[in-house]
This record gives C-alpha cells, structure tokens and sequence, in this order.
C-alpha cells in the first residue's frame, strides 16, 4: 500500500472508531434505560417508519425474518462509511470533522426525539454518542498527526524546493527514507497506535454485547404468576404431531411462536407502573393497574392468530392458550358512547391499531390478553397485557404492550398500518398449509402421511382436502377440534411413488365457503389462493 493510502486509511479508521465507540456506548447506556433511545435503533425505527408500504412488502417478501437485522446492519453501516469520511476529514480539519460527527449524532438524536414516547431523559445514549465520538476523533486524530510527526519531523523548510509544487506539507509528501533511531520510534509508535485501535475496537464490542445483555436480562419475567382461571378449559387434546412427524403442534410453542411488530428494540414495561385506560366516547373513563386486571375474573380461549403478511403457505400464523379478561366486559363498565364505531388501540411507545368496536362487542371471544399457552405473556408478545381479538388479521386486533383504548370513530382517528394503506376491514381469510413433506424435499418412496394446518376464525373448519399431481380433490383426516377459532390439523396418507410430485391443499368453513384460489398478495388485506408444493419421491 502506498504510504498516502495507508495515512488516509488510519484516518479514516480513526473516524470509524470514533463512530463505533460512540455508537455501542450509547447503545450500551440505553440498554440501562430505555432500550428504543439507543441513537442506532432510533434511527433503524425512522426508517422502518418512513418506508413505504411498496418497499417494506418488498423487503418482507424478499428477506422474510431476517429485514431487521438487515435493516439495523444498514443503518450501521451507513454510519460506518459516514464515519469513515469524517475521519478523513479530520485529518486536515479537525473542527469540521467534529461539527460532522456532532451532525450525524444531532440526525440521530432526531430520531430519537421523534418517537412518540420521548422523554427528555431519552436523549441521554444521544449525549453519550455524542461526548465519545468527538473525544475519540480528537484523541486519535491528534494521535495520528504525533505520529506522523514522529515518522518524519520535518517542516516546510526541508522539504525539497520544487520536487512537490504547490501541496500542503504533510507527511506523504515526505521521501520515506526516516534514519534509524526514528524508524524505531516510529514502529513503537505504529505499535501504539495499533494497540489503541485495537483497544477501542475491544470496548465497544464489549460494550454492545453488555448491552444485549443487560436488555435480556432486564427482559426476562420472574416471578410473576397467571392469574387465576375459575373455569379453566379442559387440557387440549394430543396433536396429530404426536402420530405424524412434521405436522405443526397443536398448540404453538410460545418461543416458536411468529412474531411481528414495528419494534427494533422490545419494550421493557414495568407491570407496576404500567396502567391500561379507557377513554374517548364512554360515559367514564376507566384506568386498570396491572393487578386489577390481575384480581378480576380471567378466562381462557383457543386462538390462533394470523399476520396479514402471511403468504399462502407462510409461517405467521401461531395457535395459543390466551389467559385474560374479556375484553367487552372492560368496555361495558366503561360504558361505551353511541358514536364510537372502533377502538383504537396504542402501545406503551404511541404506535396504534384500530380495531371495529363490533368485533369486541358481537359476542367473539375478544380479549385483553394477560397470558399465553399457561405463562405470563412475554415481553416479545405484549407484557403486560395485549388484545387478542379473533378472526382478525394482527394488525387490527391484537395490540401488543397496550395502555389505552379510546372508543372513537373511523372518520376521526386512523392507527399505523391504515396510515400505511394496509386495509381498515381485515378478517382473517380461511387458508391452509402443507408441513409435510416440505416443499422441494427429496423423500423415500412408499407409505407416508402429507399433512398440516388449516384456519377458518370464527366459523370452524369444516374439510380440508389434497390434490396429487393435479388429480381430484382427496378429503384429509382432521385432528381434534378445539373450537372455531382454532386451528385444525389435517393429514392424508400417501403411498409415494418415485419421481416428482406436485401437492396442493385447501380448506373448506363449516358455512361451506372454500378456500379462495385466486392469489393475491398480502397487501392489503391478506394473501389468497392455494398453496402447492413440488416433491422429489426417490
Ligand atoms: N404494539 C404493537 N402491537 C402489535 C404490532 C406492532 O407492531 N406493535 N404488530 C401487530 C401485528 S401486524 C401482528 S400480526 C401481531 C403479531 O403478534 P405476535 O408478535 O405476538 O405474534 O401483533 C400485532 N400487534
Ligand atoms: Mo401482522
């Protein structure tokens, strides 16, 4: 490498650290307060704001599970490569390149502000990011200027008249050709350069991974009980699971359990400070404490819960035991107002989703949800409390981390994902999935079973059938039934013969209305058609 590369290399390597040190110290400081102010996260959380409803089904679509870590790996690097400038910059002009670290924190502590649950005290990971990145740029900035003054301690005078016209002096203007005892000095201080970046690049490794740390052991529940259930549900009968590998569970594992949210960093809420309040048009306003909720009578319900960005086939779709109360027993003390025609829902952090107040009325088993599968629900599922209302797509019933439900009406308030153009009227439509075999797996021939889920909320699967390379249309055997609102497993024994084979499912509702085979997308109000998988018998 040439010496001008390799100086403008370490500056720039200079400038990344100072970004680095300030970004995971800050992330390091939020993790101790409000994880969502880590100024990086923030950041990530205005971007995912700010998309498009077009780019994020893309990314959705394109990069499933793994769009937020690629969305925070961006942002990182984005920051890295701007750091990497200033560094640069710093090296001839130190104040600009603090005035550009100072920019750079000062957009993220925008991001920071912006989030509609800021608190001044929010801003603190922002001044940390902010006092490290710029004493890090200065110290190894001013670091690498002694050193190459060391290097070659030279002035303008010494430099050969005329071999370099009109250039700055600076030190790859030098002949490289230092005498001995400096090249000594200068290795020991190439040495500790070295050594200091590497230091550096130590802490804040240390400091990020402490913070995932202190944010997983801040997140996980001790010592919190379910409340109570008088009339607890008789146990779920045993999963076709059991019988037949590859089919689904019956009841969903809370860890496997999909999740989705718009959340980089989970809330982290105190159930003791936490309170859920009922306001907008009822004739009081009502405000619950996490132990109210607690004390009064809970019950139980079979629901299985689906995500509107659910692809035919897809993974967001989980069948749990929720504990709670129900949700109509809430609005009635409140005394719901004639007006209202939704609820519109908002999180511990301002985000909001609007559910039709007739859903929580008309008699489904809509609840305020305290528990899941017989524990405290998880802080990545809503502790302390969410709504669970069922037959309707996530994102219009099923509120995680919930503080206040306002009776409202549709031509007054719209929530998030409306805003978003995502539908306002979203029932879950009936679908159907094959778990086994898996799509474009090679399998033994002979006896097997196909099998997996199917979902019709609120009428209750009536059949589900398969179709082998395009034949006629085969009745599936059902598992057990836990209620229309519940998933039912299904499978259909299979003498495979080789070579490759094409199967498709699809359910039938106990009104008799069959699975829609025409496909659609998710957006906006749910993907339709039929899945079809394609096997290798061999
Ligand atoms: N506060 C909050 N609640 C939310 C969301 C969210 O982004 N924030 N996402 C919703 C969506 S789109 C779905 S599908 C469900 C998913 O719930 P789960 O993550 O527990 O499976 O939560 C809903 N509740
Ligand atoms: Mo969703």
């Amino acid at each position: 490498m040439k010496r001008l590369d390799r100086r403008t290399f370490a500056h720039a390597t200079a400038g990344v650290l100072a970004g680095v040190v300030g970004m995971s110290l800050a992330h390091f400081t939020a993790a101790l307060l409000t994880p969502a102010s880590s100024p990086a996260l923030a950041v990530g959380t205005a971007v995912i704001d700010a998309t498009p409803t077009p780019v994020k089904e893309w990314a959705v679509r394109e990069l499933g599970h793994a769009d937020k870590p690629i969305l925070i790996g961006s942002v990182l690097l984005a920051t890295i490569a701007f750091a990497a400038v200033i560094g640069v910059v710093a090296r001839r002009r130190l104040g600009l390149g603090v005035v550009l670290i100072a920019v750079l924190v000062l957009i993220a502590g925008g991001a920071v502000v912006r989030q509609p649950s800021f608190e001044i005290g929010q801003l603190v990971p922002t001044a940390v990011a902010l006092l490290l990145g710029i004493a890090t740029l200065v110290f190894l900035t001013r670091a690498l200027r002694a050193r190459s003054v060391l290097d070659h301690p030279v002035s303008k005078e010494n430099v050969p008249v005329g071999t370099i016209p009109n250039r700055t002096i600076d030190d790859e203007t030098i002949p490289d050709r230092p005498g001995p005892d400096r090249r000594e000095d200068a290795r020991l201080s190439r040495r500790g350069v070295l050594v200091g970046f590497g230091a550096l690049t130590l802490v804040s490794a240390a400091a990020a991974a402490g913070g995932q740390l202190i944010v997983r052991s801040r997140t996980a529940l001790a010592n919190i009980s379910l409340p109570r259930v008088r009339k607890p549900l008789p146990a779920l009968a045993k999963g076709l699971e059991e019988t037949y590998a590859g089919i689904s569970r019956f009841q969903t594992r809370s860890r496997d359990f999909y999740r989705v949210d718009t959340k980089l960093a989970i809330p982290i809420v105190d159930q003791n400070s936490w309170e859920l309040k009922i306001d907008g048009d009822v004739d009081r306003e009502l405000t619950f404490s996490y132990d109210d909720l607690r004390e009064r009578e809970n019950v139980e319900h079979d629901i299985t819960l689906t995500c509107v960005s659910n692809e035919v086939g897809g993974k967001l779709v989980g069948a749990a035991r929720w504990t709670g109360v129900p949700l109509k027993e809430l609005l009635d003390e409140a005394g719901v107002g004639s007006r209202a025609d939704q609820i519109l829902s908002t999180d511990v952090e301002g985000f909001t989703i609007s559910t039709p107040l007739e859903a929580a009325l008309d008699g489904r088993n809509a609840m305020l949800a305290l528990g899941m599968n017989g524990e405290v629900l998880s802080r990545t599922h809503g502790f302390p409390a969410r709504l669970v209302v069922p037959g309707l797509y996530g994102y219009v019933g099923a509120t995680k981390w919930v503080t206040k439900l306002t009776l409202t009406r549709y031509d007054a308030a719209t929530a998030y994902w409306t805003d978003r153009d995502w539908a306002i009227d979203a029932p879950i439509k009936l679908s159907s999935r094959i778990d086994t075999p898996r799509p474009l797996s090679t399998i033994e021939p002979g006896r097997t079973v196909i099998g997996g889920v199917a979902w019709a909320q609120q009428t209750g699967v009536a059949k589900v059938e398969v179709r082998i390379d395009g034949g006629r249309w085969q009745p599936a055997k059902l598992g057990p039934d836990a209620g229309i609102d519940y998933w039912r497993q299904w499978y259909l024994p299979w003498d495979a013969e080789p070579g490759s084979h094409q199967l498709a499912v699809r359910v039938t509702d106990r009104d008799g209305t069959a699975q829609d085979t025409s496909r659609a997308t998710p957006f906006p109000d749910g993907s339709s058609g039929i899945q079809e998988v394609v096997v290798t018998v061999a």
